[in-house]
């Protein structure tokens, strides 16, 4: 069968953002706009002739139809396979796993990761490299550039493949192979953790509960948890996919998984609460009365990841993004190790995880991984969790207190303003910029001194690229820091995130209130940047 070449005009609007292409619906529905995009992704590769892509989403709406455009479009430039998860479906680390798995030359994940979906809604698109991991901004810049000049795309015309049906189907000269998307996945996890410990420790009565949100991680779960470790049924709440996410938002935080913290909260609660996202990259973890921030989980997990047969021999190296706090930086200090400042992004820790310089990696939002996928992992992140909680014994809230007692600790919060007007958060940041040469050196509330005021600039030391107004950072000689950027996935407006962090040493006071402890540095960082007068918001609209 002949490809067919189709006219198309090009999309003003398709700069991938930090995670990929995010738009609404309505967006994505538009003529040609999903083949505009993944036709530029192709024309900016190389090498793929015969070679296998592997395609996979979140379940939200719109994956179908996207995938068999894009199941067409990758046999008509002449892709060899495509590996396909059953039903459409596979989470974002699962998609990174079979790409190194089954040698894939590259995949496109399907996902808006935490934001809703629905025909309103939002969808996404990321490709990712071989490595499993997401393409560097030197792909996503050309991808861009390559949408902005596209005149034709190449399909083929063939009718739908049953996205149900495991087993290879063809279309055109391709072969498609529809796939379990659990299997690959829950066997790496296995080759990872004790899975014995955690099933014994289930088997002693403990208790935990999982919100899959209705989304992706549902199937894994219910495989992992309830199949393999044993947990009772009903471990696993919210867990069949659904296109709509059950018209929730399917972000693992203390707003969407209130009602699971205030159950931990109280004395015959479950020992431990854990969610996923929409595409199971995310991670929520909450205790018996203690809910565990996403930059002190990274600092926990590298300092018990030994535990964890998969990691016995130690790590070589931890990484995390800037805004995160730097919790893990005092465990990297501590093992010797070496620990790396990346932008925002899951796509800055690749060079050093394939490079072995670093084997974990984490960011205050919501994500943990290591060098098992290029990808986040939110269920890896759980099962890690549970190792530990198996062979040490304890409570999550005696293990988190006891690290305090060891390295202090890092009160932090993050504040976020979400669709602002895009040229008022604009102006905003850029009159912060300009305040920042003359910040060094100053005091606030009476011993808050600058010690440094910048735009982080990202130096790879793996492959010597660039990366420059990657957030504004004020740090204070105490170690305290307010960062303000803007986010890179909303989908309308702005949205300004403003994270603040306060280090409280080891012998310190560790039982504040995170609010009330970081209240001076609130009161500067709205003198600084007026982010509630200039918005003319009264309150974040997420505190995370
Ligand atoms: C994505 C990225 C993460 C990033 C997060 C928030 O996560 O993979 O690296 O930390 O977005 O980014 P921003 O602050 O720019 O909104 P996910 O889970 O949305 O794919």
């Amino acid at each position: 069968m002949t490809a067919k070449t189709i006219e198309t005009t090009p999309y003003s609007d398709q700069k991938p953002g930090t995670s990929g292409l995010r738009k609404r619906v309505p967006v994505f529905s538009q003529p040609n706009y999903v083949e505009n995009f993944i036709q530029s992704i192709f024309d900016s590769l190389e090498g793929f002739g015969g070679q296998t892509l592997v395609i996979g989403g979140d379940g939200r709406f719109y994956n179908d139809v996207a995938i068999q455009k894009a199941i067409r479009i990758a046999a008509a430039n002449g892709f060899g396979k495509v590996l396909v998860g059953q039903g459409g479906i596979l989470s974002t680390p699962a998609a990174s796993n079979i790409i190194r798995h089954y040698k894939a030359f590259g995949g496109l994940v399907l996902s808006a990761s935490h934001n809703p979906g629905g025909p309103d809604g939002d969808f996404g698109i990321k490709y990712n490299v071989s490595n499993g991991g997401p393409a560097p901004e030197r792909i996503t810049d050309a991808v861009y550039a390559r949408t902005q000049v596209i005149d034709s795309y190449k399909t083929l015309d063939t009718p739908d493949i049953d996205l149900n049906l495991i087993g290879t189907q063809q279309v055109g000269g391709m072969v498609v192979e529809v796939i379990d998307p659990v299997a690959d996945y829950a066997a790496l996890m296995q080759s990872l953790f004790d899975f014995d410990a955690i099933r014994a420790l289930f088997v002693s009565g403990f208790r935990m509960t999982f919100d899959a949100m209705h989304a992706v991680t549902g199937p894994y779960a219910h495989a992992i948890l309830e199949g393999m470790l044993g947990a009772p049924k009903g471990t696993v709440i919210n867990g069949t996919p659904s296109p709509t996410f059950n018209n929730g938002h399917p972000d693992p935080n203390l707003v969407y998984c209130k009602e699971m913290h205030d159950l931990l909260m109280t004395p015959d609660g479950p020992d431990f609460g854990a969610a996923s996202d929409g595409d199971g990259d995310r991670n929520l973890i909450i205790g018996k009365n203690r809910f565990v921030t996403p930059s002190d989980s990274l600092a926990l997990l590298a300092a018990n990841v030994h535990l964890a047969p998969g990691y016995k021999d130690g790590i070589a190296g931890i990484a995390r993004s800037m805004p995160t706090s730097a919790a893990a930086d005092r465990v990297a200090e501590k093992l010797g190790i070496e620990m790396h400042e990346t932008p925002t992004g899951w796509k800055f820790f690749g060079n050093l995880l394939d490079a072995g310089r670093v084997t974990i990696c984490g960011e205050e939002s919501a994500g943990t991984g290591s060098s098992h996928v290029r990808e986040k992992d939110g269920l890896w992140a759980v099962l890690l969790w549970l190792n530990i909680l198996a062979v040490r014994k304890q409570g999550v809230d005696e293990i988190v207190r006891e690290h305090w007692k060891i390295y202090g600790r890092n009160y932090y919060t993050r504040h976020d303003y979400e669709e602002v007007d895009a040229a008022i958060a604009g102006q905003l940041v850029d009159d912060l910029r300009a305040q920042l040469p003359g910040l060094p050196g100053k005091t606030f509330e009476d011993d808050l001194q600058v010690a440094f005021a910048d735009d982080f600039t990202y130096h790879d030391p793996i492959d010597g690229s660039t990366s420059a107004k990657q957030g504004i950072r004020i740090g204070f000689t105490d170690g305290s820091r307010i960062v303000l950027r803007l986010s890179g996935t909303g989908t309308v407006g702005a949205t300004l995130r403003l994270y603040l962090e306060r280090y409280e040493a080891a012998d310190g006071r560790h039982d504040l209130d995170t609010q009330l402890a970081l209240e001076p540095l609130i009161g500067i960082a709205e003198a600084l940047a007026g982010v509630k007068s200039r918005t003319g918001r009264d309150a974040p609209s997420v505190i995370t």
